[in-house]
């Protein structure tokens, strides 16, 4: 369902020239405000110069390390007395990034994540279960407000707590469920297991804030049944948190950028230059209409490449393939790159392997190795699964790496937050066997 038909199907020459109104708009705002990080960004930056959208790339890039060292307000551009809400990232790596919103920026908050649900076919009819975290995490209140903006009626079940949110999916009888993909699948193994599974009829996912393949959507798809579309929300809480991308149930396999908010470009993650179309880079975005905290061309550090042409669905966004990871999350293993969305892919591509996994970084010798801890599903031949993993991850990766598979259900849950997949074993510490050991 289209939320903002007439937005979201507007010719993109029209949305560029508004962008471009937009973008001039915001850059005189920014060099005005009473923050000096803003004023020395833009100093030297001159405003009239900016026509077009292309002249986007002759502005400055901002970083997440810039946030920080303002932390907690030095980059606001409005007086604090004018914001209504603080969220703040989820701080994995390293002190949070607090960021703030004008009631104006809520509003567009709800806008954005009202369209994500309904790209992934929610309608204000539906019951909708939101199990992201509310809290400082946008997840949960960016979908709540999204889902009530929408018309739906929005049950904040937050994270946690599985059996409970699986009686409520049943009893309250939701339609679409809003979670990250790993808690996605915990639920679905979990209805399965306590027999409610026949009661609960959900039809769509909107799942994200984690890196997940397309082998774990099949399945997700799988535990929910045939009718369920899982479709992928991409957001961060420094541009605005969820829905600032969204896949749309005709056209999965790409995520449509909101780009009348949100300015998308690809950089070479070395050199910072803009790449051609359909190049893997940097995704770096603008925010045309943030009042309190905006970014400009901010180093997102998730990597993807844009897809061009029509989707079946109507929108004129943009469109960005699904993110095959972070710069920073890529492990260099014996001098070769590894993205851990390569082994999740390779891994579930085996039907003999369930969707859990986790993978162990050894670095106690003086080259680290690879460690992948999997599940195997009943009745499957491990000798001959674990032979055929080992080949597959070898022949992708380009690396030796060692497979451990243990039963169905033997790999610890998480039930809150982002799903954890990589540990470091150091001789001083082994987080994977810490997990392993706590209750
Ligand atoms: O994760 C916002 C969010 C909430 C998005 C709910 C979607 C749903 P942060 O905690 O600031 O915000 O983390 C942002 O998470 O830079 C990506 O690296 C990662 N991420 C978010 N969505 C996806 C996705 C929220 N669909 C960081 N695919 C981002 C891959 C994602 N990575």
């Amino acid at each position: 369902m289209l939320f903002q038909p007439e937005l979201e199907t507007q010719a993109p020459e029209e949305r560029a020239e508004r962008g471009a109104e937009r973008l001039r708009s915001l850059v005189e705002r920014l060099a005005r405000s009473d923050s000096p990080y803003w004023r020395e960004k833009l100093a030297g930056v001159e405003v009239g110069a900016i026509r077009s959208l292309g002249d986007l790339s002759s502005l400055p890039f901002s970083a997440k390390a810039e946030l920080r060292d303002t932390y907690p307000f030095g980059s606001l551009a409005v007086p604090l007395a004018q914001t209504v809400r603080i969220h703040a990232s989820s701080g994995t790596r390293g002190k949070p990034t607090i960021v703030a919103y004008t009631a104006r920026d809520v509003e567009i908050f709800a806008e954005v994540n009202a369209r994500a649900i309904g790209c992934a076919g929610g309608t204000p009819a539906d019951v909708l279960h939101v199990a992201y975290g509310y809290g400082l995490f946008t997840g949960g209140l960016g979908l709540h407000y999204g889902g009530e903006r929408l018309g739906a009626t929005v049950v904040p079940a937050s994270g946690g707590n599985v059996q409970l949110q699986l009686e409520l999916l049943a009893d309250l009888g939701a339609s679409g469920i809003c979670c990250t993909p790993s808690f996605a699948l915990l639920l679905g193994e979990r209805a399965a297991e306590s027999g409610l599974r026949e009661r609960i009829a959900l039809r769509y996912g909107v799942l994200g804030a984690e890196p997940w393949s397309e082998g774990l959507r099949e399945k997700i798809q799988e535990a929910w049944g045939g009718g369920f579309a899982a479709c992928d929300i991409y957001g961060l809480s420094e541009v605005m948190g969820p829905g600032v991308a969204m896949e749309c149930r005709e056209g999965r396999g790409a995520l449509h950028v909101f780009d009348d908010h949100f300015l998308p470009e690809i950089v070479d993650v070395e050199s910072g230059e803009p790449l051609a179309a359909g190049e893997t880079g940097e995704l770096v975005l603008t925010t045309l209409t943030k009042e309190a905290f905006p970014v400009l061309r901010y180093r997102t550090g998730d990597v993807t490449r844009f897809v061009e042409g029509p989707c079946p669905c109507g929108r004129t966004h943009r469109r960005i393939a699904r993110f095959s990871g972070r710069v920073d999350d890529m492990l260099v293993i014996r001098g070769v790159n590894v993205f851990p969305s390569a082994i999740e892919a390779a891994l579930l591509d085996d039907p003999a392997l369930g969707g859990q996994y986790a993978i162990v970084v050894d670095r106690r010798g003086t080259l680290p190795e690879l460690e992948v801890h999997a599940e195997l599903q009943p009745g499957a031949d491990r000798e001959l699964v674990e032979r055929r993993l080992r080949e597959r991850l070898a022949a992708r990766l380009r690396v030796r790496v060692d497979v451990v598979l243990g039963e169905a259900g033997s790999l610890p849950r998480q039930e809150l937050g982002k799903a954890k997949r990589v540990f470091e074993r150091t001789g001083e510490r082994d987080e994977f066997q810490q997990l392993l050991r706590s209750p």
